[in-house]
């Protein structure tokens, strides 16, 4: 019965024109409870007082409307089709203070734009405060073709699967500890499941001597899965839209946000069912608390009446397909030379408030106050000087049609999984992780000695970089507009990990559909957001940045990130911070508190009066430590602070 009406509340309206369709949906957001993990009853974000939100399906070349409506009360919202390439539709791309301005609560947004060029499997999400966290996303399918006849292989049945990682609480109280003074060292909040469909302990009936195309999709927002099949190889055929030569793997690793499709031979016997297996690449969680599953356990059923299995055990973890010796259906040559290099150097530090932020280029990316795709339509001439687009926004102008390469330089410990709007990339570098837990030191790229590029390199939109490591990836900016370049762990991009690309706003300026329509302009206004100026408002002096938000000020010079630490130990543990102190060699800074409070204008007692506290006792029940000073430091913290 609540699948029926289901069914019938979300039914696209299809109209059907001469060949393509157009699929309208008229969706509102909202809150509901529901239990996703079977462990916890909790908040979600529903579509229309439903979840989970709907999977599309289109074919290429069909019609996508839909009416976004925000029915939250007090948040903004925004939808963000994820790899496709909006082409000259760049405000379809739903970034908030990039290519829209957010919906405003009970405000209707249009998405509305044609999929020309992309086939194969995305996803779409909020692109608004970590809100896809709290549920609000679904699969994309594109055909490719009437029944996806284009498709260049053989299968039986398609069948989508979302993988994904899931929190006990909602994102909103997850950022408020997180992006906090007590979190020093910014580590993330840690989910408290794995989830497949939505749900854990998947059934998936199938049936033998039949290939399935399974289309995988990690729709979570922090932690890389590990993904197998007990006794089933598993061939790749696509990456995140961009159909692959056949690799045959035992086991695919997924950051968030990317997608592989593979082609699965079930057995001819049916007397036995198998595990499918998701692990947590728990090298990026913190700590790892006592009670987590690191992995998860779903059934593959041939026989319903045959018992279900165990989980499977693998002998490495190390086994899975690397996906830059994958290469793509289509053999695209590696691009030219570039005609530009962007460098970026990955860094996670404290500011003056003590929070953790994350860098590229010492920038911590803020929003600009003026959607940078209005600035670019607005500032004539000036459109090319990036200084219209802010200082602190990390903002870098493209010239029609050059080859881009970006390099990525990770000075942290951590893996980051990077996703670039409007394209896809070709990864022509990427070198293995270094670690600080062996006394490995950062190996930024070096040109003038890396490993030759590939020939046909892999190209998808999302990729992952290593700890302490480098990738370059190469792309040519033939799609005008403005595109994010970010970290896909929803709490890094909170942190400010991102850039933005400005493509050949000459061109967006001159081709009609970019413009706004007064629809568009109209939920910029009752924002109160300005519909002409850079990033700072201003309308008259494109180059004028006087009121432009920025992040807040560095730590003063001879300050360092120990000090905060230190000074947070010293005030929440009294003695016990002393004894921290001496742990980490700080008890040469005797004088730290003092300084600490004083630069940072803070006094103990508002720091032992905070109310966050409370949300922390969440992860005082007792945890293990792991390797590493960062998670010592953070394990030590958690304990001592019920004291
Ligand atoms: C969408 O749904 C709302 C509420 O049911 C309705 O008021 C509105 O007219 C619908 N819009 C369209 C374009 O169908
Ligand atoms: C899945 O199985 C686990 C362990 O067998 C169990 O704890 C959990 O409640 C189950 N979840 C659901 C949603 O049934
Ligand atoms: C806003 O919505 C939330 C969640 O639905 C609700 O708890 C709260 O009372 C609402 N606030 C107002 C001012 O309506
Ligand atoms: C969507 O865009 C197309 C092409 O510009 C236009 O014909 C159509 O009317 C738009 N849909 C709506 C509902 O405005
Ligand atoms: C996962 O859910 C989708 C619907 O969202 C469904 O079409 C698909 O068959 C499910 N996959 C499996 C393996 O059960
Ligand atoms: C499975 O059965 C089909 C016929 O149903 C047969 O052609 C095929 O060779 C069998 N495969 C194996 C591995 O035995
Ligand atoms: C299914 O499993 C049951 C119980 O193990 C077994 O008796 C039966 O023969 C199996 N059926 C098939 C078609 O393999
Ligand atoms: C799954 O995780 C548990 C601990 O969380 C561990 O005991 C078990 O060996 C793991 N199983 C697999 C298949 O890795
Ligand atoms: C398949 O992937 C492996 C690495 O996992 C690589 O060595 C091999 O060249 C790839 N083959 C093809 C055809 O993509
Ligand atoms: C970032 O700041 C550090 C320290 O002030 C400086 O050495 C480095 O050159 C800066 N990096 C960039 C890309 O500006
Ligand atoms: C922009 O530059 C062109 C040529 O450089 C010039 O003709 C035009 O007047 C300028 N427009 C504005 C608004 O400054
Ligand atoms: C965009 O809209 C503005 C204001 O209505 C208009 O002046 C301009 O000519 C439009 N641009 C294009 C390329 O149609
Ligand atoms: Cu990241």
């Amino acid at each position: 019965m609540m699948l029926i009406s289901y069914i019938i509340t979300l039914l696209p309206i299809v109209a059907t024109s001469a060949l393509a369709k157009t699929h309208t949906f008229n969706w509102t957001t909202g809150w509901d409870y529901q239990n996703v993990d079977g462990v916890l009853n909790r908040p979600v974000i529903t579509c229309n007082g439903q979840w989970p939100w709907p999977d599309i399906r289109v074919t290429k070349g069909d019609r996508i409307q839909v009416y976004l409506t925000n029915g939250f009360n007090d948040s903004d919202t925004s939808l963000h089709f994820h790899g496709l390439f909006q082409k000259d539709n760049n405000k379809m791309d739903g970034v908030p203070f990039l290519t829209q301005c957010p919906i405003g609560p009970g405000d209707t947004y249009l998405y509305n734009f044609t999929v020309e060029d992309n086939v194969g499997t995305y996803w779409y999400h909020s692109h608004t405060a970590g809100q896809y966290e709290d549920g609000f996303r679904g699969m994309l399918i594109i055909e490719d073709g009437e029944d996806n006849v284009n498709f260049p292989y053989e299968y039986d049945y398609d069948v989508p699967l979302g993988i994904g990682d899931w929190y006990d609480r909602t994102v909103d109280l997850l950022t408020a500890d997180f992006m906090n003074l007590y979190n020093p060292t910014g580590a993330e909040p840690i989910p408290q499941n794995l989830i497949l469909n939505n749900t854990r302990n998947l059934t998936w009936n199938v049936q033998p001597d039949t290939t399935y195309l399974l289309r995988i999709v990690n729709i979570g927002g922090f932690v890389s899965q590990y993904f197998w099949i007990e006794d089933h190889d598993m061939t790749v055929v696509e990456v995140d839209g961009v159909y692959t030569e056949k690799n045959t793997t035992n086991m695919l690793y997924l950051t968030v946000a990317q997608r592989y499709s593979v082609l699965i031979h079930t057995k001819n016997d049916t007397s036995k069912n198998f595990a499918i297996m998701q692990k947590f690449d728990d090298t990026m969680l913190d700590l790892i608390p006592k009670h987590l599953e690191l992995n998860s356990t779903s059934y593959m059923v041939y026989n319903s009446s045959a018992p279900l299995p165990d989980e499977n055990f693998v002998d490495s973890l190390d086994e899975y397909l690397d996906d830059f010796y994958l290469v793509p259906y289509e053999k695209v040559e590696l691009f030219d030379e570039p005609d530009y290099r962007i460098t970026l150097d990955v860094k996670m530090d404290n500011l003056i408030n003590g929070i953790n932020y994350a860098f590229f280029n010492n920038i911590t990316y803020v929003t600009p106050k003026v959607p940078a795709l209005i600035s670019v339509l607005t500032s004539g001439n000036d459109s090319t000087n990036a200084l219209v687009y802010g200082t602190n926004t990390n903002s870098f102008v493209l010239k029609k049609d050059e080859i881009v390469d970006i390099v990525v330089n990770n000075y942290d410990t951590g893996k980051h999984p990077f996703h670039l709007h409007g394209h896809v990339f070709q990864t022509i570098s990427r070198d293995r992780p270094y670690e600080a837990d062996d006394g490995e030191t950062v190996h930024p790229f070096d040109l003038t000695d890396h490993t030759p590029y590939p020939d046909y390199p892999m190209m998808r939109d999302t990729i992952y970089l290593n700890p302490q490591s480098s990738f370059v990836i190469r792309f040519k900016a033939d799609n005008p507009g403005v595109w994010f370049f970010h970290c896909h762990i929803e709490w890094h991009l909170i942190q400010g990990l991102a850039i933005v690309l400005i493509e050949d706003p000459e061109n967006i300026q001159a081709v009609e559909s970019q413009n706004f329509t007064a629809n568009e302009l109209n939920v910029c206004k009752n924002k109160n957001i300005p519909v002409s100026g850079n990033a700072a408002g201003d309308s008259v002096d494109f180059l004028n940045l006087k009121d432009e938000l920025v992040q807040p000020k560095a730590i003063p010079d001879g300050f360092t990130k120990k000090g905060i630490i230190a000074m947070v130990f010293s005030c929440l543990c009294g003695v016990l911070g002393l004894i921290m102190l001496s742990v980490y060699g700080l008890m040469d800074i005797s004088d730290v508190e003092e300084k600490v409070v004083k630069d940072f204008r803070l006094s103990p007692e508002i720091l032992l009066d905070d109310k966050n506290m409370d949300h922390n006792e969440s992860y005082q029940e007792s945890v293990m430590e792991k390797s590493g000073s960062k998670s010592k430091f953070f394990t030590s913290i958690r304990r001592l602070a019920p004291l």
